[in-house]
């Protein structure tokens, strides 16, 4: 099948690429190459070294890999060559990675929270009037969060795959049931873009029957899947830093060089996640599954496991003697949440999920310690804070 990929050079995207090319899907990335510029403008750098995507495609080849083609791309800005990409490449599904995602990021100054929601939101909007425009009729997969349904209190209630069945009272008294988006309650200005993600595909759904599968996927850890091992040129990035590392990433980093593990608050956030190769494994399950022509937007929970962040430190610690500091926690958030959500969806197409076991845990601690002298240290620390509150707190001498 005909893949647009975009966001292909990132985190999510080059090893999701790989796979789909691997499956003998004909594979075109399109990428801006945004987040490479980011990591510039904040002076870092993927623990793991990352070649360029020129060279990333050649290694690929020369693995044997099924040829992909790269194209230069901003889809938020240039919506005249995105609709000649359309019109030209006549894909038959879009995957749909190519946003700002880190939260910490999106919460760094106005200019980031501006940044983040034109870019996210013209970015999902330009790809759906453009499909509209040029008439196809193209799958999008979109990798949407868990954080759309917010870390607040679910009073025990299991976290539905995107549709609330609610009771609606009447005035007579009798009742009806109807099945609604689930609320949302974004934690941070990238997820609040995650939420109006969802508004738009609702909308275009049901106007112009666009087909879409909505992955509200957790937290990504681990770093490599079989493909990208092949070859150090298609090795994929590891963030490590205070913006754009994730939680279990930076613990295992952290633990690697010796760093505190930085847990915040009391470590009472639950979490949902997926390690790399399940993320992968469930994009090309939703590519290969696509919803009918005037179906709802199909929406699938993609995670495998929840955890408190504090018991991942702890167990991170447990495996490898690392030392546990509780700092205070530069996010406005709930101390701790609780969080049971339903993943049938994907277990049902097979999805068989990796878990956190030791041995995929110490393979990250291997990989970190390999790249341990590329770490600034300085770039550790997690200094965004949501509101100057948190940055009075965080501030203040220990
Ligand atoms: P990433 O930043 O590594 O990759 C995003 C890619 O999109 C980058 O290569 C970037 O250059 C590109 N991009 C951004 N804006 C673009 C634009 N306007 N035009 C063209 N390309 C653009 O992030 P990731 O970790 O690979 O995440 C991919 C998607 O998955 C995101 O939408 C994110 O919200 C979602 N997601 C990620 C995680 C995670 O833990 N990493 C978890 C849940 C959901
Ligand atoms: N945290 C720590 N210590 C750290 C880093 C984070 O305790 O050093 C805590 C945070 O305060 C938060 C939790 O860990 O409570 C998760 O933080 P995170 O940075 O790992 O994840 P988050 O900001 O939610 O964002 C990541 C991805 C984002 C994706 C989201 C999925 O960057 O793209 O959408 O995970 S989810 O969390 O399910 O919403």
């Amino acid at each position: 099948m005909k893949v647009l990929v975009l966001g292909g050079d990132g985190f999510c995207g080059w090893p999701c690429s790989v796979n789909l090319a691997d499956a003998g899907h004909d594979v075109v990335i399109v990428d801006n190459l945004s987040r490479r510029k980011i990591d510039i403008d904040l002076g870092v750098e993927s623990l793991t070294p990352i070649a360029t995507i020129q060279d990333r495609l050649t290694a690929w080849e020369q693995v044997g890999g099924r040829p992909m083609r790269f194209v230069s791309l901003d889809v938020a800005k240039n919506y005249a060559r995105l609709l000649y990409l359309l019109q030209s490449e006549r894909p038959e599904a879009i995957i749909h990675f190519a946003e700002q995602r880190a939260a910490p990021y999106s919460m760094k100054s106005s200019t980031t929270k501006r940044y983040t929601v034109d870019n996210n939101v013209n970015g999902t909007h330009n790809l759906l009037a453009a499909i509209v425009e040029s008439g196809l009729d193209p799958h999008i997969v979109h990798l949407g969060t868990m954080g759309v349904y917010g870390y607040g209190s679910h009073r025990g209630a299991t976290i539905p795959e995107g549709y609330l069945t609610v009771e609606v009272p009447q005035p007579d008294g009798s009742r009806f049931t109807e099945k609604i988006l689930h609320p949302t309650d974004p934690g941070s200005v990238y997820h609040m873009t995650k939420t109006l993600d969802q508004l738009l595909f609702f909308y275009y759904n049901k106007n112009d029957s666009i087909r879409v599968t909505d992955l509200h996927q957790g937290i990504v850890w681990g770093t490599n899947t079989a493909l990208t091992e092949q070859d150090p040129r298609l090795t994929n990035r590891f963030d490590y830093d205070g913006d754009y590392g994730t939680v279990l990433n930076r613990f295992l980093m952290q633990a690697a060089i010796g760093y505190p593990l930085t847990v915040h608050g009391t470590g009472g956030q639950t979490r949902a996640f997926i390690h790399i190769r399940d993320s992968v494994r469930c994009v090309q399950l939703a590519l290969e599954n696509p919803p009918e022509r005037g179906e709802k937007v199909k929406i699938f929970n993609q995670m495998t496991e929840s955890h408190q962040v504090g018991e991942l430190a702890r167990k991170v610690a447990d495996l490898t003697g690392a030392q546990i500091n509780y700092l205070p926690n530069p996010r406005k958030e709930a101390i701790e949440n609780d969080l049971i959500v339903d993943n049938r969806c994907f277990i049902e197409m097979g999805l068989k999920p990796t878990t956190l076991d030791d041995g995929l845990l110490s393979e990250v601690v291997d990989v970190a310690r390999r790249w341990a002298d590329r770490c600034d240290r300085s770039k550790i620390p997690c200094i965004s804070a949501w509101t100057t509150t948190q940055a009075a707190a965080i501030q203040a001498p220990a």
